[in-house]
């Protein structure tokens, strides 16, 4: 008999609750957590499984060098020392353009990336790129123009809307709604709800749907289009909404005017009578949609997403409990880009500028491929594997195979790894501290953290914040920080009070604005070996600077702010901080 511990799915962005029994290093038996405030007992197969993802035969366990055409074990001196002084060289040759990172999409390897930016922006580059980048930029560029935020995005509010639509998104096998099955299931199945699905096949999600809208694949926009043209033309639209919420949709309204409905539907597919009555359906009552690949990936995957928002404004379900609510997040997980500031950077020979700062990743091969003395040379990737998962693998090996450098650092010799000139071992989401940035609860928030559930040093791997640490140390890019940040770091974990040396570092930043991006790697240096991780120490950094903050939700929620700072408690935002600090203290002492 093992022992249970309570800990999160790593396998998809649903982080679900789980219970792991555990003994002498392994993982026994895996079962839904029915504590879990996100999951209430729900997890699929893949949750189930996670002791196979844990003792994968082929995960690493030792840093490995490429040595001709076969790999090496080195020490992790070794690997950190060559790497930094050949990293160095280049940078310091070819300039920041010189270099990029590649990771992280799925829940696991969430907290290295925040540690893998850190040392991009020391080394003064801003090329990140992400799998994340390819599905959602359409999605997070229309939302910044339309909502004016990327960050926050459009989900359904499931538990409440009488119709529940997955549009190119197979959810009843993909998950990417809280405990799909049992949601799809449910909803379909009353007389009040109805499940829509609109995918241009027989999905298992249509199968269980009440209507299926299965346009021509591609057809999405045009079909769009001439719905939000029937829409209008009908005056089906909800004037009180727009009265009250929306501006400048006379500057859009042209779109739709003088458009050949009856053609739009037919390019597309699908009938007039079915469009009509799915408009009214759509004028008619609360509806939330769940966006997903057959969008995202498709065919003018922008064009969708912004037509598909202006539909749900135009139906006034947009930021509507029982509509369309954007869910609220404890950690930020970046910052909406503007693509005309000149700062922002476009790729040398694509052209291309990021969202929410992260660059399709799709145009890698074509950045390092080439003669340009600004091409990209060298490659960190973290939690991805961009040999076997990015759009034209073929030109993605020959890339990176062509690279000057490339480290590879993941639980698994993937098919990337194998292309790499050394390969970093890191622990996993239960070997060690990891955060989770995605959060889909609505109404409530749920923030979480995940503990290690193993605790024993397998092999010699590694949290990854800490091998991103130690890159920034080999490559000589972490500046030296001050002894008095030290000091407040190892006091801070000491007594438990954390504020003072919150105020010491908000005093460090202020100085050192040009650092501000790496301030996670600070935190991680300073603090995070104090409390015997990094990526611990930047869980709370990302609470102290958490979206919720000043929303007065930590008051509403009775978190009361931790230890005693009379003279801060009376400043308004201090106040803040002291909540923000006891709600990590929260979420750090349940697991
Ligand atoms: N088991 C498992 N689960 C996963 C993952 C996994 O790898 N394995 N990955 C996770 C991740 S990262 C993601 S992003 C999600 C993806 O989740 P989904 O987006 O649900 O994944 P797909 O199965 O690709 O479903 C896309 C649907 O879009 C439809 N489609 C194709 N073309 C079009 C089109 O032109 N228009 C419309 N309207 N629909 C179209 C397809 O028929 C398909 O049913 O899954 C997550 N869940
Ligand atoms: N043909 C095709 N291509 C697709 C898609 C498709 O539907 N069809 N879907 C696209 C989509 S939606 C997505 S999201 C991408 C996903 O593409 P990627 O982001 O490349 O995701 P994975 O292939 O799952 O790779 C995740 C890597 O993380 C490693 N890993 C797991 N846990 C940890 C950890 O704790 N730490 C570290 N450092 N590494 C860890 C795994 O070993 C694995 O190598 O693929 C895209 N590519
Ligand atoms: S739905 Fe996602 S998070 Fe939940 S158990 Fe399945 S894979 Fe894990
Ligand atoms: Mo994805």
């Amino acid at each position: 008999m093992g022992e249970w511990k309570k800990t999160q799915c790593n396998m998809c962005v649903l982080s679900c609750g789980l219970e792991m029994e555990v003994e002498d290093n392994k993982i026994l038996r895996v079962r839904p957590d029915p504590s879990s405030p996100r999951s209430h007992g729900y997890c699929c197969r893949k949750g189930r499984t996670a002791k196979y993802y844990q003792e994968d035969p082929n995960r690493l366990d030792y840093p490995l060098k490429k040595v001709g055409d076969h790999f090496e074990r080195v020490t992790w001196e070794q690997a950190l020392q060559e790497i930094g002084q050949r990293a160095r060289r280049i940078v310091d040759i070819h300039g920041p353009r010189s270099v990029g990172l590649i990771g992280g999409t799925l829940s696991a390897g969430q907290s290295d990336l925040v540690f893998g930016r850190g040392l991009m922006s020391l080394m003064g580059s801003q090329y990140y790129f992400n799998p994340i980048g390819i599905e959602f930029m359409g999605s997070w560029w229309s939302h910044g123009k339309i909502f004016g935020d990327q960050m926050h995005f459009l989900e359904p509010d499931d538990d409440n809307c009488e119709m529940l639509i997955f549009w190119g998104s197979n959810s009843y096998v993909s998950g990417q709604i809280l405990n799909a099955r049992e949601k799809i299931r449910e909803t379909s199945r009353g007389t009040e709800r109805m499940v829509v699905s609109v995918d241009p096949r027989l999905s298992e999600t249509a199968r269980m749907a009440d209507l299926h809208i299965m346009p021509r694949m591609g057809a999405d926009s045009l079909m769009l289009r001439g719905m939000i043209a029937l829409i209008l033309q009908k005056g089906w639209e909800d004037r009180a909404y727009i009265a009250k919420y929306v501006k400048d949709l006379d500057a859009v309204r042209p779109w739709f005017e003088g458009v050949d409905i009856g053609e739009c539907f037919r390019v597309s597919g699908v009938r007039y009578e079915t469009m009509e009555r799915f408009c009214r359906l759509l004028t008619t009552k609360k509806w939330g949609v769940h966006m997903d690949l057959g969008l995202f990936m498709g065919r003018h995957n922008t064009l969708n997403c912004y037509l598909l928002l202006i539909l749900a404004v135009l139906c006034g379900v947009a930021l509507m409990p029982g509509g369309c609510i954007v869910p609220e997040c404890t950690i930020l997980r970046g910052y909406t880009t503007d693509e005309n500031d000149p700062k922002v950077w476009r790729t040398v020979k694509t052209d291309r500028f990021p969202v929410l700062g992260t660059y399709p990743e799709s145009v890698v091969p074509d950045e390092i491929l080439n003669d340009d003395p600004r091409r990209i040379r060298m490659m960190f990737v973290d939690a991805s594997n961009p040999a076997r998962s990015y759009p034209d693998t073929k030109a993605m090996v020959k890339a990176l195979s062509s690279l000057e450098l490339l480290v590879c650092i993941d639980t698994c010799m993937t098919e990337t790894a194998r292309l790499a000139d050394y390969v970093l071992p890191a622990k996993n989401g239960y070997e060690a501290y990891e955060l989770n940035a995605f959060q889909y609860n609505f109404p409530e928030i749920v923030g979480h953290m995940r503990h290690p559930v193993i605790e024993w040093q397998i092999g010699e791997r590694k949290e990854g914040g800490q091998i991103w640490i130690e890159l920034a140390k080999a490559t000589g890019f972490l500046p030296k920080l001050p002894d008095f940040l030290y000091k407040a770091g190892e006091k801070a974990a000491r007594t438990g009070d954390r504020i003072p040396y919150f105020m010491k570092l908000l005093a460090y930043a202020g100085t050192h604005m040009k650092y501000f991006d790496a301030l996670p790697m600070i935190v991680g240096e300073t603090l995070g070996q104090y409390m015997g991780s990094a990526v611990r120490a930047v869980v709370w950094a990302a609470y102290m600077t958490s979206p919720i903050a000043n929303k007065g939700m930590l008051g509403k929620a009775g978190v009361p702010p931790l230890g005693k700072h009379p003279a801060l408690e009376k400043l308004p935002g201090f106040a803040e901080f002291c909540r923000l600090d006891a709600a990590f203290q929260l979420v750090d002492d349940t697991p």
